[in-house]
């Protein structure tokens, strides 16, 4: 059956209601089924990068390094402020949990504390740094005061740190901030701002 077009709907002279009708119908679920696809694709995106966003913040949650090499450390630390121990090692091995990721990496440390403590992490390969450095200065010029590892993540504080190692060893990092991020992240807050987008992965690989 050939149909004419009249700019609005189909049009066939044996038929002209029942074919206009039956077209018209035709195109109407189409355009919705394109309009749903459109809005169910982009909820998929954002669901996409919620789910992934939830992931992230979860896996900041913990972060832990099992040691092996020359080294001793006894240390606790309540918050980055609060610090009672000490220890050393130079160069160890290192394999666990850091920056969202399992890997494996060489890393040296020198950790002390009374009350006020500072810990000088150095030389850590392959993962940039497991927490870096932080704590009191009293020997720089000035008035000294507090260095933090993550300036641009107050939360990263709220850290509770345990070390221990005699040539083997475990450093583990309960990070009460990042639940804290994890808790708000559920209802789309973003205190650490740590969340991305996963378009911008695709511009910025
Ligand atoms: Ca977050």
């Amino acid at each position: 059956m050939t149909l004419e077009w009249l700019g609005s709907s189909w049009y066939h002279p044996k038929c002209p209601h029942v074919c206009s009708w039956h077209v018209e119908m035709k195109r109407t679920p189409l355009i919705l089924s394109l309009t749903l696809l459109a809005a169910i694709l982009s909820g998929c995106a954002s669901r996409g990068n919620y789910l992934i966003n939830r992931g992230g913040d979860l896996a900041d949650v913990v972060q832990v390094q099992f040691l092996a090499g020359k080294g001793a450390v006894a240390k606790l630390e309540v918050t980055r402020l609060l610090h009672l121990g000490l220890g050393h090692y130079s160069d160890a091995g290192a394999a666990g949990l850091a920056n969202r990721e399992l890997a494996t990496w060489r890393t040296s440390a020198c950790t002390w504390g009374l009350l006020f403590g500072y810990h000088d992490e150095r030389d850590t390969t392959r993962i940039g740094q497991f927490s870096g450095s932080y704590g009191w200065l009293f020997h720089e010029p000035g008035p000294g005061g507090f260095e933090e590892a993550a300036p641009l993540n107050q939360l990263d504080l709220l850290t509770v740190r345990g070390t221990l190692m005699l040539f083997l060893g475990i450093d583990l990092e309960l990070k009460v901030g990042e639940f804290l991020d994890f808790v708000a992240g559920i209802f789309q807050f973003d205190p650490a701002g740590d969340d991305v987008d996963s378009a911008d992965w695709v511009k910025h690989p």
